[in-house]
C-alpha cells in the first residue's frame, strides 16, 4: 500500500515537496476543507473561497494528470474539521502505509503535527517547504551571532546568492543596491491607472462562493466582486498583467494612496505566491527580464524584486528564528483594546473608513495603507498587539501568520522592541494627507491638532511619544522627533494629552474587555 500525501490549502504548487516522487498507482493526494482552518480567525468570506475554489481547481488538475486524490468537502458528513482528524481518517479509509506532508506555514498548525508521528500507526514524514528562496536553515546561520538583523544586508546576500540584479563581476546593477529614495513620489492628477487583473468566477468557484455565503455569514469582508483568480494559470495571467501595465511605474507610485484607485501600480500577486498557484522565483525572474529588455526602469525592478526576495523571505526567515516567544513579546506594554471600526468602516476618520472600506470589498489593501494608515493607528493607540494580529491575520486574502505577524507584531507595533525593525513607522497626520488624497474628504482638519475638528492622528502621535518616551529616547531614530516634543510648551503638551485622552475615551472597544480571543 501506498502513501497519503496531505496538501494544505497554501501548498497548492505542483512542485511541492510532498508530490515528488509521487506512485500513480499507489498513493493518494488528500485536500480537506476543515472549520479548524476555515474558522481559527473570522477569515474574510473572499480568502475562504479563494482558497477552497483554488483547493478545488487544484485538486481537479492533479485528477486530469491521472493522480488519485481523495478531497473532503466542508459539507461531508464525516468530515471531523481538523486536518489531523481528517489524515488519520484518510490514513485508514486507504489502508495507508506512510504519510507525507509540507512544512506548514503557520506555527499554529506545526504544533500538533509535530506529534503527528506519534499519534498515527504509520510513519509520518515532514518535508520541508523548499518554494521559498532562503531555507530556513540559511537563515539561521546568517541570523547567527548578530545583535540586530537588518532587512537590506539579508537582501543583499539573497542578491548575491541568487544572482539577481548583479553586473557580470558580481556587483549590484546600477551601481546600488537600494533605489528607494526615488520610490516615494505623490499622484500627480490625471495619471492613467491600469485596472487589476480579474477573472470572472467559474462554475466551480460559484459553487464555493453559495457555501462560503451560507456558511460564514458572520464573517467581516464581502463576497460580491470576487475577482481573484483561482488556478497556476490565472496566476501566471496576473503575473504578466502586472509586468505589461503596472511594473514600469511600480516604483514611482509605491507609497501614494488614493480614493477610488485602491490597487494603484502594485501586483496583487500575494494571495497567489502565498497560496503556491505562483512560484516566487518566477515572479522575480519576471521582473528582471522586463528591466534587462528595456520595458520598465531599475528603480522599479529593484523595489519590486527587494520586496519579494528581501521583505518576503526576511519576515519568514525571523518567523521560525523566533517562535513561539515572537508573538508574546509587548515592548511597548500596549493594551488598548481594538477599536470596533476596524470591523465596520464606520468611522469619521475618512483614511481609515477608505482603507477598511477597500478592504471588506476586496479583502486587499496595498503595504503603505496596511503600514501607515490603519497600522499606525493601532501603534498611536496603543492597541493590545494580539487584536490587532487577529484583524490582519484575518482580513487580507493573503494572510497568514508567518507573513502576517512579523510585519505586525514588528513592522507596525513595534512591540518585538526594535528586532526587526530599528524604530517605529509613527507618523501624525501630516504623513497621510502629503501621500494621499484622503484628507481632502474628511470631516477632520489635518492642519489642526487639538480642537474638536483636529486630526486624531495628530493629538495620537504626540501622545504616543510622550506615553513611550522612556522607551524611546534613548533610539538614535527617534532624536528628531523628541527634540520637536523638547520644543513644544508645557500648556501646549497638556492640551495635547488632554486630546488624545478625550479621543480614546469615545471609542467603543471590538470585543468584551476581558477576552483577546473572537472565536
Ligand atoms: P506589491 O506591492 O505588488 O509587492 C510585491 C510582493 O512583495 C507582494 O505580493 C508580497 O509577496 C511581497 N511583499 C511586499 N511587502 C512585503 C512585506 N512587508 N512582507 C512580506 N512580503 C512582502 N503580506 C502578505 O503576503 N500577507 C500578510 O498577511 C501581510 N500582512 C501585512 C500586514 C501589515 C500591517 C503590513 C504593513 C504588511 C503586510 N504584508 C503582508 C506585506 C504587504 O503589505 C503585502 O504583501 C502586499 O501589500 C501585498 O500586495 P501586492 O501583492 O499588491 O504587493
Ligand atoms: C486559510 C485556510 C482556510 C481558510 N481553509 C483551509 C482548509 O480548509 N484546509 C486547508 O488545508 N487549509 C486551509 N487554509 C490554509 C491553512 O490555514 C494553512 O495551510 C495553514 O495555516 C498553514 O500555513
Ligand atoms: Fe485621516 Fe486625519 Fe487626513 Fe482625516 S485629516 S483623512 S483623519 S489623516
Amino acid at each position: 500500500s501506498g502513501a497519503v500525501r496531505l496538501v494544505l490549502g497554501d501548498q497548492l504548487s505542483r512542485n511541492l515537496a510532498s508530490l515528488r516522487g509521487l506512485d500513480r498507482t499507489q498513493d493518494v493526494v488528500l485536500l480537506a476543507e476543515v472549520m479548524a482552518e476555515a474558522t481559527y480567525v473570522p477569515h474574510h468570506p473572499q480568502k475562504i473561497a479563494f482558497l477552497f475554489s483554488a483547493m478545488r481547481h487544484f485538486a481537479e488538475e492533479l485528477r486530469a494528470d491521472g493522480v488519485r486524490v481523495d478531497y473532503i468537502r466542508l459539507d461531508d458528513p464525516d468530515n471531523t474539521g481538523t486536518l489531523g482528524g481528517e489524515l488519520s481518517r484518510a490514513i485508514a479509509r486507504h489502508g495507508a502505509a506512510r504519510a507525507i506532508v509540507t512544512f506548514p506555514g503557520e506555527w499554529r498548525v506545526w504544533k500538533p503535527m509535530r506529534q503527528w508521528q506519534q499519534d498515527f500507526a504509520v510513519p509520518v514524514e515532514v518535508k520541508e517547504d523548499d518554494r521559498f528562496f532562503c531555507p530556513i536553515a540559511r537563515f539561521r546561520s546568517w541570523a547567527d551571532g548578530r545583535k540586530q538583523l537588518r532587512m537590506e544586508f539579508f537582501y543583499r546576500e539573497m542578491r548575491r546568492d541568487y544572482k539577481i540584479l548583479l553586473t557580470p563581476e558580481g556587483q549590484p546593477e546600477g551601481g546600488q543596491w537600494n533605489f528607494d529614495a526615488e520610490n516615494r513620489k505623490s499622484l500627480p492628477k490625471g495619471l492613467k491607472i491600469p485596472p487589476p487583473y480579474r477573472e470572472e468566477p467559474d462554475a466551480i468557484t460559484a459553487e464555493v462562493l453559495a457555501l462560503v455565503a451560507e456558511r460564514f455569514k458572520g464573517h467581516f469582508g464581502k463576497l460580491e466582486g470576487f475577482f481573484y483568480a483561482v488556478t497556476a494559470a490565472g496566476a501566471e495571467k496576473a503575473l504578466n498583467h502586472f509586468i505589461s501595465h503596472c511594473l514600469p511605474l511600480f516604483g514611482d507610485y509605491q507609497d501614494a494612496m488614493a480614493m477610488g484607485q485602491e490597487t494603484l501600480f502594485h501586483s496583487i500577486l500575494s494571495p497567489y505566491i502565498n497560496a503556491g498557484l505562483l512560484d516566487p522565483r518566477r515572479v522575480v525572474d519576471a521582473a528582471e527580464r522586463a528591466w534587462r529588455q528595456g520595458h520598465a526602469p531599475l528603480n522599479a525592478v529593484e523595489g519590486f524584486i527587494r520586496q519579494i526576495l528581501g521583505w518576503r523571505e526576511y519576515v519568514r526567515g525571523i518567523y521560525w528564528l523566533k517562535m513561539p516567544a515572537y508573538a508574546d513579546t509587548n515592548a511597548l506594554n500596549a493594551h488598548r483594546p481594538l477599536p470596533d471600526f476596524y470591523w465596520t468602516g464606520r468611522t469619521d476618520m475618512n483614511c481609515m473608513a477608505q482603507v477598511i472600506g477597500q478592504t471588506e470589498r476586496l479583502a486587499y489593501a496595498h503595504h503603505i495603507q496596511r503600514l501607515m494608515v490603519t497600522g499606525n493607528f493601532a501603534l498611536l493607540l496603543g492597541v493590545e498587539p494580539a487584536q490587532i494580529e487577529e484583524w490582519y491575520l484575518a482580513v487580507y486574502a493573503d494572510a497568514y501568520d508567518w507573513v502576517e505577524l512579523p510585519n505586525v507584531h514588528g513592522m507596525v507595533m513595534h512591540a518585538d522592541g526594535g528586532y526587526l525593525g530599528s524604530k517605529p513607522y509613527a507618523a501624525s497626520g501630516k504623513y497621510i494627507q502629503r501621500m494621499s488624497d484622503y484628507c481632502t474628504k474628511c470631516r477632520y482638519d489635518v492642519k489642526e491638532t487639538t480642537g474638536t475638528t483636529a486630526c486624531p492622528f495628530n493629538a495620537l502621535y504626540w501622545n504616543f511619544l510622550m506615553e513611550n518616551e522612556g522607551k524611546l529616547r534613548g533610539n538614535p531614530r527617534m532624536g528628531l522627533v523628541y527634540k520637536g516634543l523638547d520644543g513644544m510648551e508645557p500648556a501646549k503638551r497638556e492640551a495635547i494629552r488632554a486630546q488624545a485622552g478625550r479621543f480614546i475615551a469615545g471609542l467603543v472597544p471590538a470585543y468584551p474587555a476581558t477576552g483577546t480571543e473572537r472565536s
